[in-house]
């Protein structure tokens, strides 16, 4: 894996900006210890709650990036920013139509040092994502391995990203796509709600992303950290 920005990240908590979340609740988040915050969600993302999230977030010493999934939330300021690439649909406009778009308007302004492509592969056919995306999420596990040497092999994508988004995935796939891989960093989200599981997806992949859990048990949520840690 070439050194880049994101490379130390082993744990990560994902914060939506359509979510309400308490100065009280994000002051424990920013100062769990995780390596980082990734600002993303799959709907409702506007400029504006975005910019209010990112404004508090950066109070505090943590690195910050923002998932652009949408052009509205294109928000400049984050220490750096991820682009998804959705590589199991079938609907171009998620592969490359409304990426292509967004450098039509904004290519000049793009920081590139601190912006990495992230090849998704949604598993969770109940993810808000992968509705949205028409994602094809029945893979079986060569078809999940041709997709993963197609992210890291011919695209040659920094950032793989398992993503099972409100479901705790299968920890032996995620293994399994961890050895396919050769130079791409290996990012597991989904159903992380306490630290077995937290410990188990860090065994599994290099970069464990806790979403959901922040905003139903927020002592949960924190414990993940050390589990992650100390995987
Ligand atoms: C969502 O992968 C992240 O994009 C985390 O998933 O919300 O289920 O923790 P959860």
């Amino acid at each position: 894996m070439n050194e880049v920005w994101f490379s130390g990240w082993r744990h990560v908590f994902k914060l939506d900006p359509d979510r309400d979340i308490s100065d009280e609740a994000l002051d424990q988040i920013c100062t769990s210890g995780t390596d980082a915050i990734i600002v993303g969600g799959s709907s409702g993302v506007t400029f504006e709650n975005t910019v209010d999230l990112m404004a508090r977030i950066r109070r505090y010493a943590v690195d910050c990036a923002l998932e652009v999934s949408s052009l509205e939330g294109a928000v400049p300021g984050f220490d750096g920013y991820f682009v998804p690439l959705v590589l199991n649909t079938s609907r171009a406009e998620w592969i490359t139509g409304r990426q292509t778009e967004g450098l039509m308007e904004y290519g000049s302004f793009v920081p590139w040092e601190e912006t990495a492509a992230q090849g998704y592969i949604i598993l969770n056919a109940d993810a808000t994502a992968a509705k949205v995306t028409e994602a094809k999420t029945e893979l079986t596990e060569a078809e999940l391995i041709a997709h993963v040497r197609m992210a890291d092999r011919l695209m040659r994508l920094p950032v793989i990203y398992l993503e099972y988004s409100g479901r705790f995935g299968d920890m032996q796939l995620v293994k399994r796509a961890r050895s396919a891989v050769t130079h791409a960093q290996l990012f597991y989200g989904g159903g992380i709600d306490n630290p077995d599981k937290a410990r188990l997806a860090a065994q599994a992949a290099h970069t464990v992303v806790v979403g959901n859990i922040i905003y139903s048990d927020l002592g949960a949520a924190l414990s993940t950290v050390a589990a992650v840690k100390n995987a």
